[in-house]
């Protein structure tokens, strides 16, 4: 916390890329400050605002953030990375980005570079939750501030980190399993035997774990639900291609999908049509994330519901290093406002999808 901020005019842009994964380095030539501005927050929601950081003197490109992504398996991903580096360099910050295409090893490496580097704070989106103990450690012995993005770990207790900024994975899941109950109790099959695939995200993921238990606490309540398969499909539209169509030759009765992101909800949508069967009629879909994708799909009659999950966290990142830098204690959570979509508002949506 050693460097002051001053508000930021994005002046020129100097940007060396890794081709494919990798670290890539953006410094943002910041002019001074002249007009005493605090900070704002954007709402979730809208990715449109724009953080500024208070006239203080110093400059804004001083302060180094290393950002160790996940990787670009999904459309959610992209556009979380996109909001990321827009409004880092919108803040007029250094961003040291990494992408560890959804490797741990790689994201582990990314951490330890971070600390050799000196960066101001480390913002970090974990790929699974476990084995992390050893580089939190490091990285904490160095100082240096630990903004969780997206996804948690399993490391005890909350002093390793300031904020975690993302979803309630859990609630994700029990949104789906409500959403499902109340569909088919409205279509009359609410007491039909309802023979449920499952799409997992990456092993051993917070989301991947945790919409699987949400969905099934709502399911455990209504013993005509049975989830007949589950597979991971890693988070990818390519994956969960492939894993439905396995599921649709080994699996004799199937009514309902319930895959953990849109992707792979889309990519089974593929290959349900190549199977001569009609998505969103014969198999109900239920997917996770509200990519604009998705909305296209339900608006199609391919695909059923979707339950938001917004990656728009660029702008408050901003705002949470911006309180950091300036010496403030973070809330240890920092929630997104979500909401839920269906044929019953995806296209009056649509429009406004900015993901
Ligand atoms: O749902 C999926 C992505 O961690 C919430 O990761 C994120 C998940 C998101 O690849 O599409």
């Amino acid at each position: 916390m050693k460097k002051l901020l001053a508000f930021v005019l994005v002046m020129a842009l100097s940007l060396s890329l890794a081709a494919c994964g990798g670290t890539e380095t953006t410094t943002t030539t910041a002019a001074p400050a002249d007009d005493g501005t605090t900070t704002t927050t954007a709402a979730p929601a809208d990715d449109g605002d724009e953080s500024e950081a208070p006239d203080n003197g110093g400059d804004a490109s001083d302060i180094v953030v290393g950002f160790s992504q996940i990787g670009a398996e999904s459309d959610w991903r992209v556009a979380n990375t996109n909001s990321i580096k827009r409004s880092v360099e919108e803040a007029g910050f250094t961003l040291i980005f990494d992408d560890a295409q959804q490797k741990q090893e790689n994201q582990i490496k990314a951490l330890r570079n971070f600390i050799t580097q000196g960066v101001d704070v480390i913002a970090f989106s974990p790929v699974v939750e476990s084995g992390w103990d050893e580089v939190i450690e490091e990285i904490n012995d160095a100082e240096i501030p630990i903004i969780l993005i997206d996804r948690a770990t399993d490391i005890e207790g909350d002093d390793y980190y300031e904020t975690f900024m993302g979803s309630d994975f859990v609630e994700e899941g029990e949104k789906a399993g409500n959403w499902l109950v109340e569909f088919m109790e409205a279509e009359g099959r609410g007491d039909e035997d309802i023979k449920i695939v499952e799409l997992e995200g990456t092993v051993g993921s917070a989301p991947a774990n945790d919409r699987a238990s949400g969905f099934r606490n709502i399911l455990k309540d209504h013993a005509n639900y049975e989830i007949v398969a589950s597979q991971t499909g890693n988070f990818t539209r390519a994956e969960g291609q492939t894993v439905m169509e396995s599921f649709l030759k080994s699996v004799d009765k199937i009514d309902v999908l319930y895959a953990h992101n849109d992707d792979m909800a889309l990519g089974a949508i593929d290959a349900i049509k190549a199977a001569g069967l009609k998505p969103g009629e014969d198999i109900i879909i239920v997917g996770v994330d509200a990519v604009k994708k998705a909305f296209e799909a339900i608006v199609a009659g391919e695909m059923n519901c979707t339950v938001e999950c917004s990656p728009l966290l660029g702008p408050q990142l901003i705002d949470n290093i911006n309180k950091l830098m300036a010496g403030e204690t973070l809330d240890k959570r920092t929630n997104t406002i979500e909401s839920l979509y269906d044929a019953s508002n995806a296209e009056q949506e649509l429009p406004n999808r900015v993901y």
